[in-house]
Formats: C-alpha cells, sequence, structure tokens
C-alpha cells in the first residue's frame, strides 16, 4: 500500500515541492486548497489529475484551516500516514493587518489538526509535521540560532506561530503524538510569493532590464537573512517525519546575507553593478557600471543599449519606501543546522548564488514572455503589490 500524505498549504511555494517530492517517492498526496475567487492552483498545475482517473496520486480537497469540522473531516476521510501543515498566512508585514485572522488561521489551525487527530483516535497511526519558523526567535537572544536558543518573537505572525509551536510540543507530550516541529530559516525559490523580499527583488530587476519598470522601492536593507532554496528545505520535512521518535529541528544553511547584499548580487548577475549611497529613507542603489557581455548573454542584446540610456539620465532604480517597514523588524536571522545535519543526514545542496541564478533566470523568462506579450498589443498585468 503507498503511504498517504495531507498537506495543508499544498498551492503555496512549499506545498508545491513537497507534492511533487512525495509523488516521486510513491506517495498518494491529498491536499487542502481554499476556495478563491480566481484559481489558485497555478503552482500545482502540472500535477493535477482528472478526477475522472480512477487511481489517483493527487486528490485535492476544499478546506480551510479556520473550519475544525472541515479539517477533521478531511484527515477522517483520508486517514493519512503523514500531515504537512505548510497552510499559514505567511507575511510578517500583513500579519500587522490582519493579527486575528492570523492567530486563527497560524495558531489556532494547528491545534485543530493536533486535536482532529487526537478525536479521531489516530494518534498511534498518523505523524504531523509543524512549519514552524525563524521568525520565533526575533529578537535574537544569540547568534547563531539553534534549538535551545529562547523564543522573541516580533510580529502577530511570530506570536501566533509560537502558539503553533508549543501546542505541538504539548500534544506531543501530553499524548504521545508523533508530532514535530521544523524551524526552518527563509527560502524561496522562483515559485516564490512575489512579495517576499527576494523574489520581488528577482521580478524586479528582470522587469527594469527588460524596461518594463523604471526603478523598484524597498524597506529596511539592512536586515539580515539566512537563506535557502525550498527544494532543499521541503526534504527537511520529509525526513523529520522519517526519524522513529518525534523532534524539533532548526534547519538553515549558516550563512547570513544583509538584504543591500541580495540585490547587488542579483544585479551583479545580469552584468549590473551597484553601489548604494545615503541613508536609511534616503538610501539609494544606483548603477555605477554595465558589464555589456554579461547582460547580453543573461538579458539581450537588443535591451542593451535601451537599458543605458535610460539609466544615463537616473541611475538610481534602487530607492527606499518607509512604508515597507514593520512596526518591529528581525535584524538578523543566522541558524545553527548542525543538529539536522547530525541526525537527519540534512546538507542544502543550494548556496546563496546558486539560489540567486535559479530565481533571476526564472524571473528573465518570465519578464521576457509578458515583454513578447506587451510588443504585441496584448494587456500584461501590472501586479501592484
Ligand atoms: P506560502 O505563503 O507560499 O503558502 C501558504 C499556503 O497556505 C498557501 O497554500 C495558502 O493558500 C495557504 N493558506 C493560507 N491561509 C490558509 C487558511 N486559512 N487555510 C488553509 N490554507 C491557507 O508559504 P510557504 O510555502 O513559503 O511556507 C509554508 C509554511 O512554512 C507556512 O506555514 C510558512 O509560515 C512557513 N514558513 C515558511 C518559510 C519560508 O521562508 N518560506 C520559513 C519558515 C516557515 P492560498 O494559495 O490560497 O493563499
Ligand atoms: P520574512 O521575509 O519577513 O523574513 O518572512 P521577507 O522576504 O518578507 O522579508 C525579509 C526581510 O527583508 C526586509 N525587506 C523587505 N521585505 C519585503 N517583503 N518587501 C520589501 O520591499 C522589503 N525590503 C526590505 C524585511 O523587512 C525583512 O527584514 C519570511 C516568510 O516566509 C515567513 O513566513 C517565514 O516564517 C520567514 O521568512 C522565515
Amino acid at each position: 500500500m503507498a503511504k498517504k500524505a495531507l498537506i495543508t498549504g499544498i498551492t503555496g511555494q512549499d506545498g508545491a515541492y513537497l507534492t511533487e517530492f512525495l509523488i516521486k517517492k510513491g506517495y498518494v498526496v491529498h491536499g487542502i486548497k481554499r476556495r478563491s475567487s480566481l484559481l489558485n492552483t497555478d503552482r500545482i498545475d502540472h500535477l493535477y489529475q482528472d478526477p475522472h482517473i480512477e487511481k489517483r496520486d493527487f486528490i485535492l480537497h476544499y478546506g480551510d484551516l479556520s473550519d475544525s469540522m472541515n479539517i477533521t473531516r478531511i484527515i477522517q476521510e483520508c486517514r493519512p500516514d503523514e500531515i504537512y501543515n505548510l497552510g499559514a498566512m505567511s507575511h510578517v508585514k500583513v500579519s500587522f493587518d490582519v493579527p486575528e485572522y492570523t492567530a486563527n488561521t497560524d495558531g489556532i489551525g494547528t491545534l485543530r489538526i493536533l486535536e482532529a487527530i487526537r478525536l479521531l483516535d489516530m494518534k498511534d497511526h498518523v505523524r504531523m509535521y509543524q512549519a514552524s519558523t525563524s521568525e520565533l526567535y526575533g529578537l535574537v537572544r544569540e547568534v547563531p540560532q539553534t534549538e535551545n536558543t529562547p523564543f522573541y518573537p516580533r510580529s502577530p505572525y511570530a506570536c501566533a506561530k509560537l502558539y503553533a509551536y508549543w501546542i505541538t510540543v504539548n500534544y506531543r507530550e501530553a499524548y504521545g503524538l508523533h508530532a514535530s516541529n521544523g524551524i526552518l530559516f527563509n527560502h524561496e525559490s522562483p515559485i516564490r510569493g512575489e512579495t517576499f523580499v527576494s523574489r520581488k527583488i528577482t521580478r524586479g530587476l528582470s522587469r527594469i532590464a527588460l524596461g518594463l519598470q523604471d526603478r523598484l522601492y524597498m524597506g529596511n536593507l539592512s536586515s539580515k537573512r539566512d537563506w535557502g532554496h525550498a527544494k532543499d528545505y521541503i526534504k527537511a520535512m520529509y525526513l523529520i517525519l522519517q526519524q522513529e521518535k518525534p523532534d524539533d529541528y532548526v534547519i538553515a544553511t549558516g550563512v547570513t546575507t544583509e538584504v543591500r547584499e541580495f540585490l547587488r548580487k542579483s544585479f551583479a548577475y545580469i552584468g549590473i553593478e551597484l553601489v548604494f549611497k545615503g541613508k536609511e529613507e534616503n538610501e539609494t542603489g544606483c548603477v555605477v557600471s554595465v558589464d555589456d557581455k554579461i547582460f547580453i548573454e543573461k538579458v539581450s542584446k537588443e535591451h542593451l543599449e535601451k537599458f543605458k540610456s535610460r539609466i544615463k539620465k537616473d541611475p538610481c532604480v534602487i530607492k527606499v519606501d518607509s512604508g515597507y517597514y514593520r512596526p518591529t523588524e528581525v535584524d538578523i536571522l543566522l541558524g545553527d543546522p548542525s543538529k539536522a545535519n547530525e541526525k537527519l543526514g540534512w546538507k542544502p545542496q543550494y548556496d546563496l548564488d546558486g539560489l540567486i541564478s535559479d530565481m533571476v533566470d526564472s524571473d528573465l523568462l518570465l519578464m521576457k514572455r509578458e515583454n513578447y506579450l506587451r510588443i504585441g498589443g496584448y494587456n500584461i498585468l501590472n501586479y501592484f503589490e
């Protein structure tokens, strides 16, 4: 019998990569998708199977983490061997705007799953993964952060995830559930949500290079993050659930980088050298040179001259808009993944340069397609944030 996995948040970045990974391993994957007024299954479209096929290994259910009846029913119906709880309102800045919704989904949503497992008497059958986060460390108490570093959340998102972390530990200790936390540091990919900083940068620079946009407005350029590739991180989720005993693990690369440096490296990848001047709201990132050969190779010859003439008039393609600042910021995150290295045998394959090249290549392709459509006279969306 094939193993069955249930994934909440299957339409998100990690849900999509994890689904692909588990199907390749021979799992039958059930996923919970939300009803929305537009289809929201772009990231898993390539995995879709017609419901009329008899033996499917990919099945979607409508649901929502705010609806305990729905969650309980789905778990009862599909009786999974493994549950990956990835569903969340996952944007830190937005959580300040919708704090109650965030607490309900990201905090109590986790309780709803744990309680369903208990009430359905499935605790000896099912293993549960909780998507915990480096945001729990917030105002960091030590650098680097390990499984033993105390938490100090700095946003409604992190506070909700703190509850989810501890309720997972509590159900493990109180009822003997096989429930584990992966404390994952930031992980990105070509299918990362467009408003997270990495993707905002790789999309923005692709649009700037192709003349679809003049500049990029950013928030706090000085914060530091430990960035990895989502493809590596979903493997850690799987490994955590294959352990005989449930436990909590930090998943990180062990390298931290400023947002400013992420920008510099991303632009450099297509041959554009950026220099930063000024402070805080007055800081700008300006083009000081262009490597023609690299630009032509990555973007195109046709766009090189147009780009150069545009930046002659205004070379400052990065500006700061304090509207993107958060009421309380997490200044530095740096994880120590030693426990995961030793106990899970987990090691990331991608470094930051590999991540950036993967993302920029993908966004350039996407934006070139947009540009062809524009030239062909078709409307293209602005994708305002
Ligand atoms: P995404 O934002 O890409 O995906 C979130 C998923 O949750 C989407 O499928 C979304 O559905 C779904 N969702 C949102 N609200 C609800 C709800 N009320 N009920 C059911 N589903 C809901 O996140 P990632 O894939 O990047 O992250 C996966 C998980 O890991 C999240 O819990 C996140 O908080 C956590 N995490 C992420 C890290 C990262 O760097 N990526 C690091 C550490 C933790 P829809 O598509 O309809 O919006
Ligand atoms: P984060 O990711 O808050 O770490 O949460 P995000 O990419 O949003 O921000 C990282 C850092 O970049 C700074 N920043 C900007 N951020 C955004 N989004 N937009 C900007 O224009 C901008 N300019 C600077 C931010 O202030 C911050 O310091 C992500 C999410 O995936 C969470 O769900 C997850 O738990 C954590 O990573 C680990």
